[in-house]
């Protein structure tokens, strides 16, 4: 909440003040594009030439870059905006011209890639659309309007490093408890009260309808560390018919899970009462079970506080996600769960990637170490250390665009490296070469054994085609043991 927001939320309209950012009521610092957060919204047809000047004016005089999560990039690699890899960080005081093709079409977003930034409000949409005739997926909804673009964010009242350094097992900072999930930079986070006991609120985010219409709404997740987010419509089913900007062949749910960076494209038919209904977000993960909503009003009925309740029909409850159904068995037991390999792309699949030219495994792993006090072998904390083929990410000293860095390393060629560093602790800039055009495999088990966590992965630049996906047996497996699986078949892929 600013200063420029006045008396709000006990007086409304001055929560809808220009300059005013009433986010989740709470008095925090906060890193605003063009004085907002999120950002503006970047909305532009497939073909475009998007052009974007970024002026650092950070008052923390940090560097800066802003990264375009979705856009292939190709021949303008150098215009993926990743600090330290694909440029230098912008210097505070100084610009720098995004310029680069809008393609491929889709829903996508924008982020500072440098910092806590992003964590600290500094992002934003990126939607590219097509004609309509060129539209596989436009039959099923009348509307795809700049107004239904979602964006959301989890958020507590302090600033993102410290928010970090809170939930690092190492600190002593006091855990963070306050948290909500923003939704277009709104939300409800604090509870304020005028002199009669009356109780206000700061505004949440409004979509409106229209009774008989269906509408393309276009969420994208902004979610900080590892929050997978549920999303639902009470008394609304929502047609699934595209996720990370690819179409899919649609699919109706009561929910959906998002995690961080993904996007969801989903039709919702206003065919209900007219009234207003909640729109709500929950937070999943451990260290993210905080909620957020906004509201669904049709313009037939007076925009309020909904009294609506999740829908429940039709049972069971289908619920999508991207990762493997066999996480929701204990904590979903009644849901009718479905993921990617239960959909199919619109696009016609190139008969080339039928034959995979090279495979490669990248191990994930959240390894917990144990941190003794010095000299003994009593008082101890665990740190964990997120890892991938056992290493580490260390910066590079100049961008790797630029210039071959010092510190490179390739652990999967390297075994011993890989031993040592299963053990110890390794950092180093880590870097899988691939060949131009050749049609690769990845396999990426998770292998952490005491730290669960649900991570998304994605790849600047590309759209990847998921083959395979599942959990072995509950049991954690080493590299040796995944290869030889997949060397015996018995890991699924749809090739
Ligand atoms: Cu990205």
């Amino acid at each position: 909440m600013s200063g420029y927001c006045f008396d709000c939320p006990f007086n409304p309209d001055h929560c809808n003040l220009k300059n005013c950012l009433s986010i989740d009521g709470h008095p925090r610092l906060v890193v605003v594009t063009n004085g907002k957060t999120p950002g503006p919204s970047i909305e532009v047809c497939r073909g475009d030439t998007i052009r974007v000047k970024v002026v650092n004016q950070l008052v923390d005089h940090g560097g800066l870059s802003i990264h375009w999560h979705g856009p292939h990039q190709v021949g303008t690699n150098w215009m993926d905006g990743v600090s330290m890899i694909t440029q230098c960080p912008i210097p505070h005081a100084t610009s720098f011209v995004y310029e680069f093709l809008a393609q491929p079409a889709g829903t996508h977003w924008w982020h500072a890639h440098s910092g806590f930034y992003r964590v600290d409000g500094m992002y934003g949409p990126l939607v590219v659309r097509k004609a309509r005739e060129n539209e596989k997926i436009a039959e099923f909804y009348d509307f795809d309007l700049s107004e239904h673009v979602m964006i959301v964010s989890d958020w507590t009242p302090y600033v993102g490093l410290q928010t970090y350094l809170a939930q690092t097992t190492a600190s002593t900072l006091p855990p963070i408890t306050q948290q909500t999930i923003l939704i277009n930079g709104r939300g409800r986070g604090r509870e304020f009260t005028d002199d009669e006991g009356n109780v206000f609120y700061t505004p949440r985010s409004v979509f409106h309808v229209v009774s008989g219409f269906s509408y393309r709404f276009r969420i994208i997740s902004s979610a900080i560390a590892a929050c997978n987010i549920q999303v639902s419509i009470d008394g609304h089913l929502m047609l699934i018919i595209a996720t990370d900007g690819s179409e899919i062949k649609p699919v109706s749910v009561n929910s959906f899970i998002m995690a961080s960076g993904e996007r969801y494209d989903f039709v919702v038919y206003a065919s209900a009462v007219p009234a207003s209904y909640l729109i709500r977000m929950t937070g999943l993960s451990t260290g993210c079970s905080y909620t957020g909503n906004a509201l669904l009003c049709y313009g037939e009925a007076p925009c309020g506080e909904p009294t609506s309740k999740p829908l429940i029909l039709p049972t069971p409850h289908r619920l999508f996600s991207s990762f493997p159904k066999e996480h929701y068995i204990n904590t979903m037991p009644t849901y009718d769960v479905l993921n990617l390999l239960d959909t199919q792309a619109l696009e016609e699949i190139y008969e080339d990637l039928e034959t995979v030219n090279s495979t490669h495994y990248v191990t994930f792993s959240f390894v917990l170490k144990t941190v003794y006090e010095e000299g003994t072998t009593g008082n101890s904390f665990t740190v964990s250390v997120p890892k991938l083929n056992n290493v580490g990410f260390l910066f590079p000293s100049t961008p790797v665009l630029l210039q071959r860095p010092n510190d490179i390393c390739e652990p999967h060629l390297n075994n011993t490296l890989m031993e040592e560093c299963n053990i110890t602790d390794c950092y180093c800039t880590h870097i899988l070469k691939l060949k131009l055009g050749e049609v690769v495999e990845l396999v990426i088990p998770n292998l952490s054994r005491n730290l669960v966590l649900d991570h998304p992965a994605h790849i600047h630049g590309q759209a990847v085609h998921i083959v395979g996906m599942g959990v072995f047996d509950g049991v954690p497996r080493t590299l040796e043991e995944v290869k030889q699986l997949d060397e015996e078949g018995k890991m699924l892929a749809n090739l």
